[in-house]
């Protein structure tokens, strides 16, 4: 038997095929009709000329409601007029599953949908090839991420994500019991890299789940993303970690440019690798020129989002559209950055992608009693961070790493509109379904 595996190549049999697929589309012309199936891969035009089928086969396959889900075995003719170059003359059919009519959303229809209407029905929008194109080339981008660690002798490891103890702050929390006991889903894999690097397994990164219990609602924050995490010893400062950032991305982004050429041409986007080094500002430069546009934030603030948008259009207007942002305060950064001794600043870096943080990482501070008192300047409470601790008190390398949303990556890279759109079913303050 043969199946419909690629839009451009389709096995045929003895001149016959079976293809399998979604009933996209039926046209009813009197003596002739057309029925448009789609897979995966592309679609295909079953034609069926009244006289020469079958009245049974021919009321069947042409009463089908759209988005049925058959099989259809026939004769593979040429044909000029479809896209295919191809078309099928039906001798078979067999319905799987009869679609309920009418759908939630159409998967054809050029109506815009919201955001939120296409969520609900989220099964039903990734039928649409210019959605699943977003997935398709996230997958690609997760395989190149693999690909450009184990080139740099990083190994993949997992982390829990049900813990005792937060990494990034009290505020976004999501509390969990475990068995009577309080529990909390991971907001990163902070902690547990870092104490990785005490071990010898000196280069890790880690693809997984993050939870954020974030209040506000935005179009950067979402309440589940996907961190990409790296962690290495042996640095001497953050630099050295900037600079395999931009290796891996740079990697990633090429690797995207040829790989994902397909979706991309479906998406009408294109990718520009930048050169490297990628141009480093620093947290002061960048203040300043938030506050030149007229944004009143004062030294150790966050950008914050309108901040980081100002600056996203000056590099814009130089062609530049991933840059580091660099030497925050230490106010500005968690406990677990080291602090640039006898200043205010930390060595520490956000990534940012057209305007938008996309990463934040820097240099560690391995030191133990440096790393406690950094805990009790920032009000908390070092027995919290036992486990953490103890793997500093025992000979703990210098080191640094990084976290980077893929989520905000793919929004950006394809210049998405909404993180949401580059996550299959987002979580949000609003959203727990489907
Ligand atoms: P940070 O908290 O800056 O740093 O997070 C790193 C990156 O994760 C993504 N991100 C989010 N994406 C969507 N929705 C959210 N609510 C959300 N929160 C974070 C962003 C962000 O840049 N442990 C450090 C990293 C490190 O130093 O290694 C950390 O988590 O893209």
């Amino acid at each position: 038997m043969a199946i419909l595996r690629d839009s451009s190549t389709i096995a045929v049999a003895d001149g016959t095929a079976t293809v399998h697929g979604w009933v996209q589309d039926t046209r009813n012309l009197g003596g002739i009709s057309f029925v448009t199936l789609r897979d995966r891969y592309g679609t295909i035009q079953i034609t069926l000329p009244k006289k020469k089928i079958e009245p049974a086969l021919f009321e069947q396959l042409t009463k089908l409601p759209r988005e049925s889900v058959v099989a259809v075995t026939g004769e593979v003719k040429e044909s000029k007029q479809t896209s295919l170059g191809l078309e099928l003359i039906p001798t078979f059919c067999q319905v799987f599953s009869t679609a309920a009519s009418p759908l939630p959303i159409g998967v054809i229809d050029k109506v815009n949908v919201e955001m939120d209407t296409r969520l609900n029905s989220r099964f039903m929008d990734l039928r649409k090839p210019e959605i699943r194109a977003i997935f398709e080339l996230r997958d690609i981008a997760v395989a190149l991420i693999s690909e450009a660690m184990r080139s740099e002798h990083f190994i993949n490891v997992a982390t829990p994500k049900i813990a005792a103890t937060g990494a990034e702050g009290g505020a976004t929390l999501f509390k969990v019991d475990y068995f009577g006991k309080p529990a909390f889903l991971a907001q990163s894999p902070q902690l547990y890299k870092q104490m990785l690097m005490s071990t010898g397994l000196d280069r890790v990164y880690e693809i997984g789940p993050a939870f954020r219990a974030e209040h506000s609602n935005t179009v950067r924050h979402v309440t589940e993303f996907t961190s990409f995490d790296g962690e290495f010893c042996w640095i001497d400062r953050e630099e050295d970690v900037m600079t395999m950032i931009g290796k891996v991305i740079n990697y990633v982004l090429a690797g995207l440019k040829e790989r994902g050429a397909k979706q991309l041409a479906l998406l009408g986007k294109d990718i520009r690798v930048p050169e490297l080094p990628y141009p480093v500002l620093t947290y002061s430069e960048c203040l300043k020129m938030v506050q030149d546009a007229g944004l009143p934030l004062k030294e150790g603030d966050d950008l914050g989002t309108d901040g980081e948008k100002i600056v996203g259009e000056i590099m814009g207007k130089k062609g530049i559209e991933l840059y580091f942002i660099a030497e925050y305060p230490e106010e500005a950064k968690p406990f677990y950055i080291m602090v640039k001794d006898g200043t205010p600043y930390s060595y520490s870096f956000d990534l940012d992608f057209k305007g938008q943080e996309i990463s934040s990482g820097g240099q560690r501070e391995h030191r133990y009693d440096v790393l406690v008192a950094r805990m009790h300047k920032k009000g908390l409470d070092p027995a919290d961070f036992e486990d953490y601790l103890a793997a500093f008190k025992y000979g703990m390398p210098p080191h640094g790493g990084w976290g980077i949303g893929i989520d905000r990556f793919i929004e950006k890279l394809l210049d998405l509109p909404n993180v949401r759109e580059a996550i299959l079913f987002p979580r949000d303050l609003n959203r727990l379904r489907p």
